[in-house]
């Protein structure tokens, strides 16, 4: 026994570094998508400098330079790799203690991390992660590693090459992801939007019932739906970024940033909805935008009589067709820059995006813009268009109920909710309770016919299980439809309809 455990010589120590490889990789990978402030590499990183002696430090930055950040983390990668070599000795001479030391070392990690950053128990994910993969790892690669048998020798050099390619790669994966969206979100939150040159007027206090419950009528961008084909979000550099407008036009027009924001913008309050959207659902949203009216990049262009629609296409291949009309018409369609006050954040289209009013985002919303060709509905297809989505996407008259939900006390309770069809507006809602007498609700201010718009209503609930419906008007006096449609081809459609416990 003793004298096998000599023999072994630094191979476990070396197991203790593939071990860490996966482990961290995966944790970073992890982190460069969840919450890039929550890497691991970085947060063990700093606790092992933290308590790391003096001469360690020195030494780092004696053989790799002169303390600029890149030696430091190859400083920390070196102090890291140490610690999983000594982990790995200490688990073949005292198991589990090796798998213990990363276990441990990931909840430092965790701790770290989630002091360090401000979305709290999610930063401490990819360090948890990561040391249970490398205390796993180890521990599995060591047993693997003492059987002499053949079957068992072939799977450990099978498996701790597997564990070594797969924590380079993650590392490679996890950097790209990185130092992209690192640079790109830097330069987002240091613009600076220029002032619009027509402003909206202000929300009015009474488009906000303050209701605890009711989704505010102008939603935080940190709570804005988001829908898109994207896995990886783009990570466009406004000064890469330029919007070819050509096809059905006298000129190509070619818009750069500096030209966009060097024309006079213009800023609305428009609702966006998704097309998938089921009855009662969430996929809304409502935000101020700050943009280049479409009707002004294509009057540079000059556009043919014979064209009915423009195909908007993303860096990322997406496309929407939109029609023509709703660019071109007296409504407030952006090239959209800014939303809610600071620039698009980078998941809603950074640095441009369009914004109609009116239409469901798949034929008109496009994020991360680049291109508008002007063409024609008998010429071309869009993403969802060319998989079975209507061609047209006119946001259809809906309401909705948000509070209350699931139970109540007996007496005074306030029913409310949402009601939209942007572009054409909303007259009224009613709400019936148990199949009874449609009643008014009461609306508050609406911001815009290109807006959703909140109501409520008293109601004097009696104990039992009540069902409440709501239905809108539409400001064209038609009322929402009770039939029933799923969200494909073009929309859903139905009344809300919720059940209430009465206590
Ligand atoms: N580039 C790109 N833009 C896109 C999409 C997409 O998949 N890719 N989806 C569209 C759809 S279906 C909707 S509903 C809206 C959603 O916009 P949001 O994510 O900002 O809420 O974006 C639209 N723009
Ligand atoms: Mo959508």
């Amino acid at each position: 026994m003793v004298r096998e455990r000599v023999r072994t010589g630094p191979r476990p120590g070396v197991l203790g570094v593939v071990s860490v490889l996966l482990g961290t990789g995966l944790g970073e990978v992890v982190a460069a998508f969840l919450l890039p402030s929550a890497s691991p590499f970085a947060a063990v990183g700093g606790a092992l400098i933290d308590i790391a002696p003096s001469w360690a430090k020195d030494t780092a930055i004696a053989w790799f330079g002169t303390g600029d950040k890149a030696a430091l983390l190859v400083g920390i990668a070196v102090v890291l790799l140490a610690v999983a070599f000594a982990a790995g000795m200490l688990e073949r001479r005292r198991p589990p203690l090796g798998a213990v030391a990363f276990a441990a070392l990931g909840v430092v990690g965790a701790v770290i991390a989630v002091v360090r950053s401000d979305r709290a128990l999610l930063a401490a994910i990819p360090a948890l992660l990561a040391s249970g993969v490398a205390a796993l790892t180890v521990r599995g690669l060591i047993s693997l590693s003492e059987r002499e048998e053949e079957p068992e020798r072939r799977r450990f050099l099978v498996w701790t090459a597997v564990a070594t390619a797969s924590g380079l790669l993650a590392l490679a994966v996890s950097n790209v992801a990185r130092t992209a969206s690192q640079s790109v979100e830097t330069i987002r939150s240091a613009l600076r939007l220029p002032k619009p040159a027509t402003a909206a007027p202000q929300v009015p206090q009474a488009a906000e019932l303050g209701i605890p419950g009711l989704a505010p009528v102008v939603t935080p961008n940190a709570d804005f739906y988001r829908i898109d084909t994207a896995l990886i979000v783009p990570q466009v550099d406004p000064a890469d970024w330029s919007l070819r407008v050509h096809g059905m036009v006298d000129r190509e027009v070619v818009l750069t940033w500096d030209d966009l924001l060097a024309s006079p913008l213009q800023e609305a309050d428009v609702t966006l909805a998704c097309v998938s959207n089921t009855v009662g659902g969430d996929l809304i949203g409502n935000a101020r935008w700050l943009g280049l009216p479409v009707r002004d990049v294509l009057t540079r262009a000059g556009v043919h009589a014979d064209a009915d629609m423009v195909l908007s296409t993303s860096i990322d291949g997406f496309t929407a067709s939109t029609p023509l009309e709703a660019l071109t018409d007296e409504r407030d369609s952006l090239l959209a820059v800014g939303m809610n006050g600071e620039p698009l954040p980078v998941e809603h289209g950074f640095p441009v995006r369009l914004v109609v009013p009116g239409l469901y985002g798949y034929v008109s919303a496009t994020k991360w813009v680049t291109e508008l060709e002007v063409t024609r509905f008998d010429r071309a297809t869009a993403y969802w268009t060319t998989r079975g989505w209507s061609e047209r996407g006119p946001i259809k008259l809906q309401s909705r109920i948000d509070v209350p939900r699931g139970s109540v006390d007996a007496g005074e309770v306030v029913i409310a909710g949402m009601a939209w069809q942007q572009h054409v507006g909303v007259d009224g809602v009613e709400v019936r309770i148990d199949g009874g007498e449609w009643q008014r609700a009461t609306l508050a201010a609406a911001i815009s016919d290109d807006t959703w718009v909140q109501w409520h209503l008293a109601w004097t609930a009696e104990s039992g299980s009540h069902e409440i419906e709501c239905r809108a008007i539409g400001a064209d006096a038609v009322t929402q439809t009770d039939a029933a449609a799923p969200p494909a081809p073009d929309g859903a459609t139905g009344w809300h309809r919720i059940t209430i416990a009465v206590r």
